[in-house]
């Protein structure tokens, strides 16, 4: 195996939340008066919840104070972890499952390196609770993607260099975090499109290839 570690994120990588992450803004925006779209929800990815609303807001015509945004995050996340509750297992899909035990019989430490505080509830309701050797998430950060932060911490916690793992991103600001901590990546959706992406990926399985010798 190239690799020692392999640190991925985990919504648009290992599962699919930003139709919940989609729902959730929406209806709060509805309630502020606001307009959103799904064009606007794409710049959300791998962003932080309150940089999220911070893109969402440009479309205010009035300021909101530090504490009522607080308050429109929290409210936010309350409408998410509703919908977060109706995933199950069948939302973790063969061809991913497939390819992590595949990677790790190959040897490979297995991590996740995700913005989202929600990361546990995520890897709990998709069956994968305790899979991973290590989770880094928004929970131990203190800045979030394009920062390499998430990521140098997913390899610390692995107890490996960034030059010994390769991470695999959906997001450009993710990209940019893995280039940022001296990491190759391995994109898809939009990262594949990318040119900083070590790796264009078609589909998770084509990770296999990339991280044979
Ligand atoms: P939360 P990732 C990111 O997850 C999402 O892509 C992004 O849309 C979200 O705002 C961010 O997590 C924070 O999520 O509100 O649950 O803390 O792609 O880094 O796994
Ligand atoms: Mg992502």
């Amino acid at each position: 195996m190239k690799y020692k570690g392999i640190i991925f994120d985990l919504d648009g990588v290992v599962c699919f939340t930003d139709q919940y992450h989609y729902q959730a803004w929406k209806k709060m925006a509805d309630r502020i008066g606001v307009y959103f779209d799904e064009k606007i929800n794409n710049r959300l990815r791998g962003v932080s919840r309150m940089e999220s609303l911070e893109i969402i807001l440009e479309r205010s015509t009035r300021e909101y104070s530090e504490e009522e945004k607080k308050e429109l995050a929290a409210e936010k996340n309350e409408l998410y972890r509703e919908l977060l509750g109706s995933m199950t297992p069948a939302d973790l899909s063969g061809e991913v499952k497939e390819t992590l035990d595949r990677l790790r019989e190959g040897g490979a430490k297995l991590a996740i390196g995700s913005s989202s505080k929600n990361a546990k509830m995520i890897l709990s309701r998709i069956g994968l609770e305790g899979y991973f050797d290590a989770v880094s998430d928004g929970t131990n950060i203190s800045r979030s993607k394009p920062d390499p932060e998430v990521f140098l911490k997913a390899a610390e916690f692995l107890g490996l260099e960034p030059e010994e793992c390769l991470v695999v991103e959906d997001a450009k600001a993710g990209i940019d975090a893995a280039c940022a901590g001296g990491f190759d990546s391995a994109g898809l959706g939009e990262a594949a499109q990318y040119e900083r992406t070590t790796y264009p990926l078609n589909s998770f399985s084509d990770l296999w290839v990339c991280c044979q010798e």
